[in-house]
Parts: structure tokens; C-alpha cells; sequence
């Protein structure tokens, strides 16, 4: 048997295909497993669970088959879906993770995160994140008319296309010395996350060994996972 993660699925109604793929998916493959992780962006934008998008109740349908056939589901926030709360949790049977999370996995330590707050280089979206991350002004973004916080979120996705192209590609990935204090800290040798849409493995030397680091890919015309089984930990591209 074997464990599932998945990340960067970005869902939104532009992109039926990759929804299709996603929801065929959990049918022929999370199904047959011991649990699926989502570890963040799932969702293209998160404007709050009260959004009637059709898009929502589709998934959160999917994935309360997958828990009602006794496959957990657990999730950690994407920097896109950070606002998704207890009320689409529960619609979907998914348990929410903390941002970063040590499980134990056929006798390894695992640390799974979404990848964002690896990439300490990045120092205009720290601050950002930590504005966004606020609880008042979340609270504020929440208590406003849903069409002001599609507008909000339109803009914000603009703003960060825009300053995304001058940035560096090196800037926008994980800080090496920032993956080795969260492996060190948490006494994981395991780090798996998503974020930076580049799907690899990546051996490490750690002053306490050796240690891995699973990168998880966007799901565009294919999608990425990682199967975690007693053996092995593998990454995989697959057709959806
Ligand atoms: O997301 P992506 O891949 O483009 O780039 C990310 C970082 N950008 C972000 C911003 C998100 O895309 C915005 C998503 C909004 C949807 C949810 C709305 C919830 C609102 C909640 C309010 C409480 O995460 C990008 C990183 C990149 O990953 C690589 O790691 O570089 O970071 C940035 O682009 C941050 C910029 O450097 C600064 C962004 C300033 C945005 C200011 C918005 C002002 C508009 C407000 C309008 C009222
Ligand atoms: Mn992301």
C-alpha cells in the first residue's frame, strides 16, 4: 500500500481538463491508497468558503467519496488557498494541516509543507505573506461582499504575474540553508512540498546525514505525485 501528495492542482472553471484529470485521479488512484496529502494551491484563488463557485461543491463532493471509502485526506494551504476553512474541511472531509507538518510514514519521518516559506529569498513575498496571514485582515478581507474580494483577488493575482517577471528564478525557489533549519528542526530527512513547480528529488547532506527533498510539479497538460510506500519514495509524472 501506499501514501499520495499532491499539490499546485491551481483548480479554477478555465481549466475543465485539469479538474477532469484531478476527479479521475481520485477515483483510480487515491482511492486505492492508504491517504492522500494536498499539500496546498489546490485551488487557482480562495476568496472564503462561502464562495457558490460550482467548482467547490464538485471537488468537496470528490473528495467526501474519498474519506466515505476510508481514504483520509489531509491538507496544508497553498499561498493561493490559504483562506480555505473549517466549513469547505468539512464539506470535503479533508483534515487541515498546520504549514508545516512531521508525519511518520512506513517508519519514516516526513516533513510536508506547501513550499512557499522555503523560499526565504523572496523577501517581498514574505512580507506580503505575513500581511495576508494577519487574522484581523483576513477577518476584514472575509467580512467583505463577495465581489470585492473576487476584484481583490483578481488584483492580486495581476500584481504578482507583474512583479514576478522581474524577479529572479533562483529568488523564487527554496533557500537551501532555509530547507536545512526545517529538516534540522523538525529531525526529519524527509522534506516533501510543492510551491516552486519544480518536480524533482533532491539528495541533501545534512550535519546529521543524508536527507531528500521531494518536489512536487504543477498539474498543467500532466499530473505530478509523490508515492510514498514502504520501499520507496517516488515522484511521478503522470497522463490525467
Ligand atoms: O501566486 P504566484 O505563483 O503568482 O506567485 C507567488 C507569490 N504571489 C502570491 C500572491 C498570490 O498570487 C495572490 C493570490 C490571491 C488569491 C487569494 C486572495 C486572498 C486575499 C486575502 C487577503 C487577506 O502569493 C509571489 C512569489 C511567487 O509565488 C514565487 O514564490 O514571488 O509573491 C509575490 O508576487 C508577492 C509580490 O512580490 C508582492 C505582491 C503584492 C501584492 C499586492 C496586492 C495589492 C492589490 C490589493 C488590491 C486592494
Ligand atoms: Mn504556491
Amino acid at each position: 500500500m501506499s501514501t499520495l501528495f499532491i499539490a499546485d492542482l491551481h483548480l479554477c472553471a478555465q481549466e475543465p481538463a485539469i479538474t477532469a484529470g484531478f476527479l479521475r485521479f481520485l477515483q483510480r488512484e487515491a482511492m486505492h491508497a492508504d491517504a492522500l496529502y494536498i499539500l496546498g494551491d489546490l485551488f487557482e484563488a480562495w476568496i472564503g468558503d462561502d464562495d457558490p463557485a460550482p467548482l467547490h461543491s464538485e471537488i468537496a463532493t470528490a473528495l467526501k467519496a474519498l474519506q466515505n471509502a476510508g481514504v483520509p485526506c489531509y491538507f496544508i494551504h497553498g499561498n493561493r488557498d490559504f483562506l480555505l476553512g473549517k466549513r469547505f474541511a468539512a464539506l470535503s472531509g479533508m483534515t487541515l494541516l498546520p504549514e508545516a507538518q512531521v508525519i511518520e510514514l512506513y517508519g519514516r519521518k516526513i516533513l510536508i509543507m506547501h513550499g512557499d516559506t522555503l523560499c526565504t529569498d523572496d523577501r517581498a513575498y514574505q512580507e506580503f505573506r505575513q500581511k495576508v496571514h494577519n487574522s484581523w485582515i483576513q477577518r476584514l478581507f472575509l467580512a467583505l461582499p463577495l465581489r470585492w474580494r473576487l476584484k481583490i483577488a483578481a488584483k492580486m493575482r495581476e500584481r504578482s504575474q507583474q512583479t514576478n517577471r522581474y524577479k529572479s528564478e533562483a529568488i523564487m525557489d527554496v533557500n537551501p540553508q532555509t530547507v536545512e533549519q526545517a529538516l534540522l528542526q523538525h529531525d526529519a530527512h524527509w522534506l516533501i512540498h510543492g510551491h516552486t513547480h519544480r518536480p524533482a528529488v533532491h539528495n541533501l547532506i545534512l550535519p546529521n546525514g543524508k536527507a531528500y527533498r521531494a518536489v512536487l510539479g504543477a498539474w498543467h497538460a500532466e499530473g505530478s505525485m509523490i508515492k510514498v510506500s514502504a520501499d520507496a519514495i517516488e515522484l511521478f509524472e503522470f497522463p490525467f
